[in-house]
This record gives C-alpha cells, structure tokens and sequence, in this order.
C-alpha cells in the first residue's frame, strides 16, 4: 500500500469516526489536518523541461519583455486552467515592456484568511533560469495541482502566484502588493520560494514569521534535514513587498553564489569551497543545474505548509 492510499483510508475512517461521533453528540473538537500528499519530483522535473524548451525556443531566455516569459507565463496557466483553477493575468509596465503577473485562485475557503504561495517566474536575460526562478515556479505549480487532485477543501482560502519581472527588483509582486492596498490585510500569510532546486544545496529557511518558519523547520527536522536561518535573502526577493506590507512572510531558499561551508558539507552534503549555484545568473543555468533530492525535499516541504497553515 503506497503512502498516499494510506493517508486516504486514515482520512476516511477518521471521517466515518467523525460522522458517528457527530451523531452521539460527542463529535471531535476539530479534525487533525489532513496529511498532504508527496509530490512527485518526475512532474516537477517535466515543468522544469518544458521551461527549458520555451527558453530554447525563445533566444535562450524567459526574461521580462522577451517572448520567452510569455510563453512560460502561457505553459502555466494552461495547466491551473486544465485543474479547476481560477486564473487571472495581470500586467504591468517595466522598463518600457508589458510585463505580468499569474494569479491562480482555488475556489473556496475564506478569502479574509488567504494563503498566497509565490515564486517569480521571470529568468535574467544571460539563460534559462531553470533554478532560478523555475525550480520554484515548478514546485509550486506541483502543488497547486496535488491540491486539485486531492480535491483539497481547505478551512482558508488558497491563491498561488507567479512574478513577472523579479530580476529588476521585484516588480511584478511590488505591482500586485500595491494594487491590493488595504486588502492586504485578508493574506493570512504569504509563501515564497525562490531557487529550491541548487544542484549543491543548501536548506535555508526563512526567519521573518517565528509562526512560519516552525512549519518549515519541524516538517524538515522530522525528515532529519538540518536548516539554517535565511540572512542573505533580506529584501531580495518577492517576500520583500509583502513583509513591507505587514504581511507574514516565510519561504525555502536552497543557496545561490555564496560558498558552501565545510561545516554545511557536513550536514546537507555536496562541495565545500563551491557555491550552492554556480550558474546563478549564468547561461549555464539549465535543467542539467538542479539537485533532484533538494528539489524534491522543497517541494514537499512547499506542500505541507500548504495544508497546514490553510486548514
Ligand atoms: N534575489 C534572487 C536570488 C536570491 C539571492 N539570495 C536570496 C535569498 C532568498 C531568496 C532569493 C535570493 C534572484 O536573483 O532571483
Ligand atoms: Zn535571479
Ligand atoms: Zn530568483
């Protein structure tokens, strides 16, 4: 019996112990949350290929104004319209080019507690950006699609977003936080994920929300994944926006060009003396630049904050 199936049948018979309970008048409290599921790596590596083909097809990049983007932008939303999502572009202006945002609603749950789950979408104009920003782009479209799969009916409102133009200094979720204005207010939480998939990686976690970064860091402690603090990522990426908002902000980060430690070898593996990405912001950053098992322990990660925090 796989994980998942077992999952499901204690689902069940916790519902049906529910259900009798309900009816003796002596019902539960509150249900345990429900488990989210493993999300298979395969599928997050097929992403990860078709984005490599648009750059391929596209001069070699999805950078911001390139054709590239758009098509990225356009592979996305096919698959959330496909799942049941409810999607929205929203453009916006950047250095001359029409740029935009992906917005991905699940229907249901309150909208005055919405978990928003984010990742930029847009590579620097020198490659593919498969690590960045693919791997997280890939990881949370996994996600939301598991969330569609599962039928999931989460007590909150679920949203997930793709970000256009990051590289320029977060301007498509500096666009989408100021549009929001006051109802910024009814995002309970927001999740980023930028590079998770460094092919000599690091575990780093967010440490802007204490609330949040426990999610993150008991979920890998029970795997046996040491962490550490994320410091270098302060204002450098699309959280930046949020937390200037007053909005809780957490997320993963797997190491760009900073050096790996002997100490940080030690526990996670890989190289000491090179960087986590050595291909951060360079041609070489392909579908060949990513580390499977971190991409995979990420995305799982992604997924367990997801049910959680919006049951
Ligand atoms: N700003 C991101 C890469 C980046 C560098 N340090 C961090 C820390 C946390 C998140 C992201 C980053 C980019 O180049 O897209
Ligand atoms: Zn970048
Ligand atoms: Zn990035």
């Amino acid at each position: 019996m796989t994980r998942s199936s077992r999952i499901r049948r204690a689902a069940l018979a916790a519902g049906a112990c529910t259900a009798v309970a309900a009816l003796l008048g002596t019902a539960p409290a509150a249900q345990a949350t429900q488990a989210a599921p493993d999300i298979p790596v395969a599928a997050v590596k097929a992403h990860l290929a078709q984005l490599q083909s648009i750059a391929d097809a596209n001069g070699g990049n999805r950078a911001h104004g390139r054709p590239g983007y758009r098509a990225s932008v356009d592979y996305i939303k096919g698959k959330l319209d496909a799942a049941g999502f409810t999607t929205s572009l929203q453009p916006f202006t950047s250095g001359g080019a029409t740029g935009y945002n992906l917005i991905a609603d699940w229907p249901g749950g309150a909208e005055d507690a919405t978990v928003l789950t984010g990742s930029h979408l847009d590579s620097v104009d020198a490659g593919p950006g498969i690590n960045d920003n693919g791997s997280g782009s890939a990881g949370i479209l996994e996600v939301a699609l598991a969330v569609s799969r599962e039928h999931l009916k989460p007590a909150k409102h679920l949203r997930f977003a793709w970000w256009g133009d990051e590289e320029d200094g977060m301007v498509g979720s500096s666009h989408y936080v100021d549009a929001l204005g006051a109802d910024s207010s009814k995002i309970s939480a927001y999740l980023n994920f930028d590079m998770i998939g460094s092919p000599n990686p690091g575990y780093f976690v967010y440490d802007d929300d204490a609330k949040l970064e426990k999610v993150f860091k008991d979920w890998f402690a029970a795997k046996n994944i040491a962490t550490e603090p994320e410091t270098e990522g302060d204002g450098r990426s699309d959280h930046a926006p949020f937390k200037d908002a007053g909005v809780p902000v957490g997320g993963l980060f797997s190491g760009a060009d900073y050096i790996k430690t002997a100490a940080q070898a030690k526990a996670w593996g890989g190289t000491a003396g090179k960087a986590f990405d050595a291909c951060y912001h360079r041609s070489c950053d392909t579908s060949r630049n990513i580390d499977d098992t971190a991409l995979h322990n990420h995305t799982d990660a992604i997924a367990n904050a997801v049910w959680q925090l919006s049951s």
